[in-house]
């Protein structure tokens, strides 16, 4: 508590600190929920430990971040809710937004109220209002150019990169697990071409989340309407196809992303509906033709990639991926490959709905 403290006096935050406890399930940064009172009145605030591993460049993480946020926060000047439909920094009191103590890196966020998030989707209707709430995202950034953000983690989606660092983790084996991921290995290798589908499609590039986990989204406690998307660090020029993609693969299965009950893992065709309708609804008026199209393949390219994410963390020792137990990212990646077996027997019923609806 003592760091934390100290921490959050450099922030321009004024009163008296309450309570300071860890949320989130996020696999990247350490989040904590704190607690101000100014005499009667309470105010909430994010603090986050930056993961400097993964984000080393901070100024250029976070000035995309202040970019984004303040971008949203002009397109929603006029809405009566502006100020708990995006993501507002706090600066510190020397005016950065973020700071450096003793090494370590941290950002404050403003708390917004009576939200709460899932890791596993609830109903339809919920997995609706996800979609929406991400189509509704990126459009309000739509009119942000994609040039204005520099890209934090290059070649984040570029799916046959993340397929040559399977391969590079293959090779050499750095933990010695080779022969417990024999069968994914195969898997993998089988996949390799479903790596390139996007890559050649010639789809334009727009300011996309790039992280689009059910997790990341601000559910209204009383109207349960998706309200505020969260997560901003991989916010940068990409393909609408992966944001939808990631929202295929966390939100059209209920089961958790380190499920060890395989049977618990499968594509439900209702929620994967319900996505696409929203993602339409929200969206469907800024894209293209193509864009359209490619969504219907877009779960099957990211479930394969995030699986090869997670099987390669795994073969290098879990250096990137947090894991609270033994053999967690091998778990990871074998929930990414069964799920992507059941889209890939529902693909022609995916294709026909694609095409019906766009
Ligand atoms: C990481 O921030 P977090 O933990 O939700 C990862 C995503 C993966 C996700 C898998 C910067 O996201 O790309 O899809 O884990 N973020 C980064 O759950 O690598
Ligand atoms: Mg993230």
């Amino acid at each position: 508590m003592d760091e934390i403290a100290g921490v959050l006096e450099r922030f321009a935050i004024d009163g008296k600190l309450v309570s300071a406890e860890s949320i989130g399930s996020g696999h990247i940064h350490d989040t904590l929920h704190v607690v101000f009172h100014v005499g009667e009145l309470e105010s909430g605030y994010i603090l986050q430990h930056i993961n400097r591993a993964i984000f080393p460049d901070v100024p250029t993480l976070m000035r995309n971040i202040q970019r984004v946020t303040e971008h949203l926060a002009k397109e929603l000047a006029e809405h009566a809710d502006a100020d708990r439909r995006a993501l507002s920094l706090i600066p510190t009191r020397d005016g950065q937004v973020w700071c450096k103590d003793g090494g370590e890196y941290w950002r404050c966020f403003r708390a917004i109220t009576h939200t709460r998030t899932f890791d596993a989707v609830q109903s339809v209707e919920q997995a609706f209002q996800a979609a929406k709430a991400f189509g509704n995202f990126q459009r309000l950034l739509s009119t942000l150019p994609p040039e204005s953000l520099i890209e934090t983690i290059p070649g984040f989606h570029h799916t046959p990169s993340r397929f040559e660092a399977l391969r590079e983790a293959i090779a050499s084996d750095a933990a010695g697990r080779l022969n417990a991921c024999r069968s994914e290995i195969e898997f993998a290798l089988a996949h390799e071409p479903l790596g390139h589908v996007l890559v050649d499609a010639n789809l334009p590039l727009r300011i996309t989340h790039n992280d689009t986990k059910l997790n990341n989204v601000l559910f209204d406690e009383a109207s349960g309407e998706g309200i505020c998307i969260i997560d901003l660090d991989t916010v940068m020029p990409g393909l609408v196809s992966y944001d939808f993609g990631d929202m295929v693969r966390t939100t059209a299965c209920a089961a958790a992303e380190d499920e060890r009950d395989l049977s618990l893992v499968w594509m439900n065709f209702e929620l994967f509906e319900a996505l696409l309708r929203g993602f339409l609804e929200s969206m469907g008026s800024t894209l293209t033709h193509a864009e359209k199209m490619s969504l219907a393949k877009a779960g099957q390219l990211i479930t394969f990639e995030q699986g090869i994410r997670f099987l390669a963390d795994y073969l290098r020792g879990d250096t990137y991926y947090k894991v609270h137990r033994a053999d967690q990212n091998l778990d990871r990646c074998r929930t990414q490959f069964r799920l992507l077996v059941s889209m890939e027997e529902q693909s022609e019923a995916i294709d026909s709905l694609v095409r019906k609806l766009v």
